[in-house]
């Protein structure tokens, strides 16, 4: 008897982290080439306790630079510039100071439904390293700060609102 409610417990404690990793703000691939371009794809599962989603605010990792994001229909678009922590070789003797630092995505998104929205960046050079894309998803009396970070040793799925990752990869 202990052992089947121990059983079942487990069963269900699996089955709770596979639900929580397909349902929060994640991206779509989660490692990348360093320094190469990458389209990020922050994937939506749901709202905020049952409520739509009207905006999604995404943080651009320091070091992401030329970030471009995709139009999306239905949604209006705003990209917030700011100085750069460390400025960027611009490929032409000259040095890049400011930078897409953040970008927001306002519309309407049904808790019953699923969406995408995709930015395109140049990754820093930095292999073997995570970048953290800090997300705030502002809902009809809600909100979701995908933002938390694990510290060192911590295991991410512990985390109740965890930003998504992506992990830099050395070039092949
Ligand atoms: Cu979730």
């Amino acid at each position: 008897m202990k052992r089947s409610l121990a059983a079942l417990v487990g069963a269900a404690a699996l089955t709770l982290a596979a639900t929580s990793a397909s349902a929060h703000a994640t991206l779509e691939v989660g490692q990348a080439v360093t320094g190469s371009y990458y389209k990020a794809v922050v994937r939506i599962g749901h709202g905020c306790d049952g409520q739509p989603t009207l905006k999604l605010r995404v943080k651009i990792p320091e070091g992401v630079s030329v970030v471009k994001p995709m139009p999306k229909a239905g949604w209006s678009l705003d990209i917030i510039k700011g100085p750069l922590a460390t400025p960027l070789d611009d490929g032409h003797g000259g040095k890049i100071t400011e930078g897409v630092t953040e970008v927001i995505w306002t519309g309407f998104l049904l808790d019953a439904h699923y969406d995408e929205f995709a930015l395109r960046g140049k990754l820093p050079d930095a292999p073997n390293t995570v970048l953290w894309w800090p997300i705030v998803q502002e809902c009809d009396g809600g909100v979701h700060r995908w933002i938390e970070i694990p510290a060192a040793g911590q295991d991410p799925h512990s985390l109740k609102e965890p930003a998504p990752s992506l992990k830099l990869t050395p070039k092949p």
